[in-house]
């Protein structure tokens, strides 16, 4: 890590939020020999016992609160994705004047000289960033992954010996705290609402998107979305060498439906049916990949032989089990409006869609259409369930409640019939009843794997 980049001035580091971002950047700012005063608002066994490991270190930490006149106080401030920045300690920094900075740059600073491919958009943005990993490891490479994705960038800094390569995903939460982000080769999945419970716009959340091509020059390369109008006109503009890839007409990385092929231009790249993955949402994601992938040398024939290797990742429309003769498919990594959508026509039989979990603001009226003639029956559940119920009545398809995730499993489980599909593509967070969305697809999958 080049120290002077952190803090030049010597005076302490604050750290805000002590997840996997926050512990990883603590360590990783006491190894290069800064003074860190690391604090969380939570407090339980599991974090205080992190707490004592860091102070171990030598950080000052606390939890349960922050110190807001010492935050107010330090050099720097670095702060963790899930932390809003109108929280009480962002403020105190900006009011002292203290820079504020994302985990993910702290670690991208660390790891200078590593060459990156950097992800964001809406929806497909792991699927994207594991197919790059995948394909970038596939040529025999040191390829990691990192960021939004699970590993923090400040964990990676912290291994012995550096990837020759990283997949990095970043969120809009991670972008709007960085003030640098050169990749090698950017990538924009598309854009929808989203996070709406955060942002006061759809607007401000573009802009925390945009960030992405902020230190765009003649020399950046960037992979966008055709298809997507939104993503056209967040790009429109910024410089650089621009690739596109679309599923509905020819363009640098394209689906040539009539074929059957993915292609790169003229070349054909790979049937389709040698794509592990669902939907055409992931026919997008995988020529997003191949594009940003071969912008970094890789050759079509080993492009072609990486995807045809990679499958469906957890919580993903991953299929989890044939009972007797339905399909169950867990995609609880579905926390918006659009994600639901793009799984909806992903599936090609009738279907019972399990929808509901902390409502994000979106209405839910935008999904009656896609499902009237096809869903046999929603089942709404969870602190969104009533705005469910409302939103879709009269839309053609019957909305079922009910209040425990057993509740609704077993619901589904009566309701389905052979040949049908029951997906859990919830449109909403899952922090009413789980831990988190993973947690949420664990159960689904615990549950149908007891019958
Ligand atoms: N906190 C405070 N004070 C506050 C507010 C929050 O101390 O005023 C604390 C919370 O108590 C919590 C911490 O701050 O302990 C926030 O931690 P975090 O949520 O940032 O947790 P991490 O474990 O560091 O996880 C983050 C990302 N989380 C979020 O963006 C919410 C992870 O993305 C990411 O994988 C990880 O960094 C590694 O880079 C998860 C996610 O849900 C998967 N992302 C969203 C998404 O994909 O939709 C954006």
């Amino acid at each position: 890590m080049k120290p002077d980049r952190i803090a030049p001035d010597g005076r302490e580091v604050a750290v805000i939020g002590l997840g996997r971002s926050g512990v990883a950047a603590t360590r990783l700012l006491l190894r290069a020999g800064r003074p860190v005063y690391a604090s969380d608002a939570g407090k339980f066994p599991a974090l205080e016992e992190l707490g004592r490991g860091l102070r171990t270190m030598g950080a000052a930490v606390d939890l349960g609160g922050h110190d807001l006149v010492r935050i107010g106080n330090a050099g720097l401030c670095i702060v963790s994705p899930g932390v809003p920045p109108d929280a009480p300690p962002l403020v105190a920094a900006r009011r002292g004047g203290v820079p504020v900075q994302a985990e993910a740059e702290l670690g991208l600073e660390a790891l200078d000289g590593v060459p990156y491919i950097a992800v964001t958009g809406t929806n497909g943005k792991t699927t994207t960033t594991a197919l790059i990993g995948h394909l970038l490891a596939s040529t025999g490479c040191h390829a990691e992954t990192a960021g939004n994705i699970g590993t923090p960038l400040c964990e990676i800094a912290l291994e012995p010996v550096p990837p020759e390569w990283l997949a990095v995903e970043l969120s809009s939460f991670q972008l709007h705290d960085m003030r640098r982000v050169e990749p090698d080769v950017g990538v924009l999945t598309n854009l929808a609402p989203d996070h709406l419970d955060r942002y006061a716009t759809l607007g401000e959340y573009y802009e925390d998107k945009r960030r992405l091509f902020q230190c765009a020059s003649a020399d950046s390369v960037w992979v966008t979305n055709e298809d997507d109008a939104a993503s056209r006109v967040l790009v429109h503009g910024v410089a650089g060498r621009h690739l596109r890839f679309s599923v509905v007409h020819e363009t640098d990385g394209w689906f040539d439906a009539a074929a059957g092929l993915l292609r790169i231009g003229a070349e054909a790249l790979l049937p389709r049916t040698e794509l592990g993955l669902m939907g055409d949402h992931n026919v997008a994601n995988a020529l997003a990949a191949a594009l940003a992938v071969q912008a970094t040398g890789v050759s079509l024939p080993e492009i072609a032989k990486g995807l045809a290797t990679f499958g469906a990742l957890p919580h993903r429309m991953e299929p989890v089990r044939e009972l007797d003769r339905v399909l169950w498919i867990n995609d609880s990594k579905a926390t918006n409006i659009a994600s639901t959508e793009v799984a909806i026509r992903a599936v090609t039989r009738s279907f019972v869609l399990l929808l509901g979990g902390r409502h994000k603001g979106e209405p839910y009226t935008r999904l009656g259409a896609l499902l009237a003639g096809r869903c046999r029956a929603v089942i709404a559940f969870g602190e969104a369930g009533p705005i469910i119920v409302q939103d879709l009545a009269g839309l053609g398809t019957p909305v079922l409640t009910e209040g425990s995730f057993d509740a609704v499993m077993a619901r589904a489980r009566g309701l389905a019939r052979a040949g049908d599909a029951v997906v859990l593509s919830p449109a909403c967070s899952s922090y009413d009843m789980f831990t988190n969305y993973e947690a949420r697809g664990r159960r689904f999958r615990e549950i149908v794997e007891s019958w």
